[in-house]
């Protein structure tokens, strides 16, 4: 293992924040890096909180985050794009850093900018970071606004959708995005006017997804005080305890290892035959497509298979 690995296994958090820059910046040295460091990553539970912007999920991931660490487990957070508008460029890490340096609480934030379907790799090394280091828990939080609350998905044990009373309109408009992928239900802002009648409407659109979707936890929280706290990490808790939970979580983790190795060798097999046909090649493919003398997938299949030249 490399120096980098081995501070990272002995929980050294500035190690751990450095790797975590190295795979945010897709740099050559995360590779061996997660490769030194991917048996170490098994044991550790990731928790995804998707939901529309200003529902609550910061506050509440800090409190969940505070609540596991004083019950002696390692937690780290993880913020999706966290400098939404909505927050006014807030960033959760900011805010318990500067009032709450618990040790046993690691928080980083993962910029969205820049590369295309980056985050989902920059999300994947950063828990499997966490793990290595030691943090039995990892608490991600996403905003669901289109693709990122499916990402989630491809690495979270348990997914905890956030909504808040008056929202109904907004799950009917996301029906597919949010009820769907959702393993448990949270109807932040209780304290708010409505929370019931959200509750009944959550429940009731669940029912029209499936019938097993329709018995999912639905537990009201007011995050600012952090009443309901309980009945949710009760259910976070339960979640995955039946012999066939669990045989679905297994399930779930083989489909997550098929998607990242597909994504994998799609990564690697661009690279290869981008080296394999040179800059020019490449370059001049590139131009053949813009100028539409040759489709997209007509100058790929040229790349992978060079036409033979005649004698
Ligand atoms: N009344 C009430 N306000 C809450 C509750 N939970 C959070 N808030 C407030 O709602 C606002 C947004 O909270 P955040 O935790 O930043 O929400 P978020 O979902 O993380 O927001 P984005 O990251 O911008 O999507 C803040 O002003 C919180 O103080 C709650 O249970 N009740
Ligand atoms: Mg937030």
């Amino acid at each position: 293992m490399t120096e980098l690995a081995l501070a990272v296994r002995s929980g050294d958090r500035r190690a751990l924040a450095r790797a975590i820059s190295l795979v945010e910046s897709h740099s050559s040295d995360a590779r061996a890096l997660l490769a030194d460091l991917w048996q170490h990553t098994a044991v550790c539970r990731v928790i995804g909180l998707t939901g529309a912007p200003g529902v609550g999920k910061s506050t509440l991931v800090d409190r969940l985050a505070r609540t596991y660490a004083r019950t002696g487990r390692r937690v780290g957070v993880l913020a999706i794009d966290p400098s939404s508008p909505f927050s006014g460029g807030a960033l959760l890490g900011d805010r318990i850093r500067m009032d709450d340096p618990d040790p046993r609480v690691f928080i980083r934030s993962l910029a969205t900018r820049g590369h295309l379907g980056g985050v989902n790799r920059a999300l994947g090394g950063a828990i499997a970071l966490m793990a290595a280091a030691g943090y039995d828990l990892v608490l991600v939080e996403t905003v669901g606004a289109g693709q990122s609350e499916v990402e989630i998905m491809s690495h979270a044990d348990l997914t905890v959708v956030v909504l808040m009373p008056g929202l109904g309109d907004d799950i009917q408009a996301n029906k597919a995005g949010i009820l769907e992928i959702g393993d448990l239900f949270v109807v932040n802002k209780a304290d708010l006017p409505g929370a019931d009648l959200t509750v009944r409407e959550i429940r009731s659109m669940l029912g029209l997804v499936d019938k097993e979707r329709a018995r999912l936890p639905i537990t009201k929280t007011i995050a600012t005080s952090g009443e309901g706290l309980d009945a949710l990490m009760a259910a976070i808790d339960a979640f995955g305890r039946s012999p066939q939970e669990q045989a679905r979580q297994h399930q779930r983790r083989l489909q997550q290892a098929d998607h990242r190795l597909s994504e994998a060798l799609a990564e690697l097999v661009v690279e290869d035959i981008r080296t394999a046909a040179g800059a020019g090649h490449w370059q001049a493919a590139v131009e053949r497509i813009a100028g539409r003398s040759i489709d997209p997938e007509g100058a790929a299949r040229e790349l992978l298979r060079p036409p033979v030249e005649e004698a």
